[in-house]
């Protein structure tokens, strides 16, 4: 007998409201944090969990399962096994080797291609039409080659990229100028990390453009300043990995917002990593990295075309030399 006696024919579940899943591979601190803010955030009905440490894994789905009395109600599954994500809307990619101290960049980038070898082609096979969001690092060129070994077009891979990098950058202008971070429009571009590149030109508080705002008010504004808060954006992630081992809570934040507007169609503008073969005069090879992408449900729907002053374009430039210097050793 069935547990609830139904009072009336119910309708059919209405055809335009669809299962949404999401598929995370790799539960350790990255991946656990950005899978408990999509489900406190309600994204999806269902996560898949997939790494390669069987008890760590199955830990983490139980541990998960049992706060399903406080939380939006959510399918949580877990397997070693890539059948698992079957039918996923979104992957969310966060396994990565550890650096072995002495370990040469290189290298590991070599490990990372193997493990990616592993992952994206079963990823691909059981959800082909999803969008691959790309966040183990070195992120630009691990999403050039999540592109490659899909097999998808570009649209539907994207690199987290800088998306965490510009949220560092907004939360250092907030915190100088005593604003709300979210009224802050500030993006970093280029290669997540080292040389990135912070355009100053286009920040703007509450609509307000920030460098005209101070010349106006004859604020000397030094440019050391300014680049001092760009470095401390670059230097935030060796601090905090310094500080308590790894980053987890603000790339789960930025993830999970990357999470919302694909799979809800928000077509809001994140600076992430896209195909950038064409734009600000990058034409050498195919290379990834973060420029203002308007993000929907098909993935990345065009780029911006935000204004960069020629030194901002020259720094893209190089950053995309940097990353296609990694890519070219890969031989992939
Ligand atoms: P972690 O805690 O070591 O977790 C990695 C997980 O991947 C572990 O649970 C492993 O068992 C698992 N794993 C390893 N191989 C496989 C495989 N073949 N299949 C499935 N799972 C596997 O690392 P953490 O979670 O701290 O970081 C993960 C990655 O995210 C690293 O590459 C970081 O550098 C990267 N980050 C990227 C950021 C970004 O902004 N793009 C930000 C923070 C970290």
């Amino acid at each position: 007998q069935a547990f609830f006696k139904p009072i009336c024919n119910t309708e059919p579940p209405s055809p335009t409201k669809r299962h949404t899943k999401i598929s995370i591979i790799g539960t350790g601190n990255v991946g656990m944090a950005i899978t408990q803010t999509i489900l406190t955030q309600d994204l999806c009905d269902e996560i898949a969990l997939v790494d390669a440490k069987p008890d760590k894994l199955r830990g983490e789905m139980l541990d998960l399962q049992h706060g399903a009395a406080f939380l939006p109600r959510t399918k949580i599954k877990a397997s070693v096994d890539y059948d698992v994500t079957v039918g996923s809307d979104l992957c969310i990619v966060t396994a990565g080797a550890r650096q072995i101290p002495g370990e040469s960049r290189l290298n590991l980038m070599q490990r990372n291609l193997s493990l990616f070898k592993c992952i994206i082609p079963p990823l691909a096979k059981y959800s082909p039409d999803s969008v691959l969001l790309i966040v183990s690092n070195p992120v630009d060129v691990l999403t050039y080659v999540a592109w490659k070994l899909s097999g998808f077009p570009s649209n539907r891979v994207i690199g987290s990229g800088t998306n965490l990098d510009s949220s560092r950058f907004r939360f250092l202008i907030a915190d100088h100028l005593d604003v709300n971070a979210q009224d802050v429009q500030a993006y970093i571009v280029g290669e997540h990390g080292d040389s990135s590149v912070a355009l100053w030109s286009s920040i703007s508080v509450g609509g307000v453009p920030l460098l005209s705002l101070l010349e106006r008010q004859q604020i000397a504004y030094e440019k050391a300043t300014l680049e001092k808060i760009h470095k401390e954006v670059v230097e935030s992630a060796y601090e905090v990995i310094s500080l308590k081992g790894y980053t987890s809570w603000a790339i789960g934040y930025s993830a999970a917002s990357l999470a919302r507007t694909i799979l809800r169609d928000q077509r809001r503008i994140h600076p992430v990593s896209v195909l950038a073969k064409g734009f600000h005069g990058i034409q050498d090879g195919d290379v990834f990295l973060s420029l203002p992408a308007q993000l929907g449900r098909s993935g990345v729907l065009g780029v911006t075309n935000v204004h960069l002053t020629e030194e901002e374009v020259e720094q893209l430039r190089s950053s995309a030399k940097t990353i296609l210097e990694v890519q070219n050793q890969l031989g992939i």
